[in-house]
């Protein structure tokens, strides 16, 4: 088969999860700490435009090509003027199962926020669910951390009744928080034992593990869950045109595709 038709397979076959939120919310930062991936390539509405790029996340195979087990999309996601690209994909995905919607935990909710809830709320029959995510929760005192969530919660369940509560999370060495657990909803999302969509190919299988448990995983050495930096050559192509073509028209939303 081809590269462009494996890659087009994996782009409509493979299921897939959305990192979306206000511009600057954490988006990249929570992407590179869930698939343990310092340098990992993300987007950014002031380096990128408003460009969309698709992680593959998980045991390729053959090693290090397709299928990924799952795909992770970053988006730059919006602002006042931006979001079209991100609402689009809401829309036009149907292997979507996961909308993570970061919110920004010290400055709450905004009006393009809102619009979004509003957006999602009225696509009908979506076949994603809805996940929030309170970011840089280290900016927040750990006693008020309770009340925070709860008022935002409380604040989207307007709009979205049955949204579950937000996962609180931080990327800062010193004090990470909800890693494993964004971790373990992504493959929950995707129907897969955690491990299975986040061990890394360079580290062998955990013996005791029982599929299908998607708690209490203990890695078994290096590093855990660690996202192998394979790039196909078709990868490596797809995501510098969509830097380039970000570059040239930086208003242009556009896709990229890496995988891992
Ligand atoms: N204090 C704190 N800052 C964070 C955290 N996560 C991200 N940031 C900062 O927030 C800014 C925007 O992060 P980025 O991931 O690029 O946002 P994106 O536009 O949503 O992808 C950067 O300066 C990050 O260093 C966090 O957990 N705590
Ligand atoms: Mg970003």
């Amino acid at each position: 088969m081809s590269r462009v038709l494996a890659a087009s397979r994996v782009l409509t076959l493979t299921r897939q999860v959305l990192f979306t939120g206000h511009v600057e919310a954490g988006k990249s930062a929570l992407l590179r700490a869930v698939v343990n991936h310092k340098s990992l390539i993300t987007c950014s509405l002031r380096s990128n435009g408003e460009v969309i790029m698709l992680m593959g996340v998980g045991k390729g195979k053959p090693l290090g090509s397709f299928p990924a087990k799952l795909i992770i999309a970053d988006s730059a996601g919006y602002d006042e003027d931006h979001g079209s690209l991100v609402k689009l994909c809401m829309q036009i995905r149907p292997q979507l199962r996961r909308v993570f919607l970061m919110v920004d935990a010290a400055k709450g909710l905004r009006e393009p926020d809102q619009s979004m809830l509003q957006h999602i709320a009225n696509i009908t029959h979506p076949r994603f669910s809805v996940q929030p995510v309170l970011t840089k929760m280290d900016l927040i005192e750990p006693e008020n951390r309770d009340q925070v969530s709860q008022r935002i919660h409380e604040a989207i369940q307007v709009v979205l009744p049955r949204t579950p509560p937000p996962i609180l999370t931080c990327v800062r060495a010193e004090k990470r928080l909800g890693i494993e657990e964004m971790r373990r909803s992504i493959a929950e999302a995707c129907e897969m034992p955690v491990e299975e969509a986040f061990q890394s190919r360079n580290l062998p299988k955990p013996k005791s593990a029982a599929r299908g448990d998607a708690t209490n995983r203990t890695p078994v050495s290096g590093r855990p869950h660690a996202a192998s930096p394979t790039l196909t050559r078709m990868a490596r192509l797809a995501a510098e045109s969509a830097a380039d073509t970000a570059r040239r028209r930086p208003s242009k939303p556009s896709f990229g595709l890496k995988m891992h």
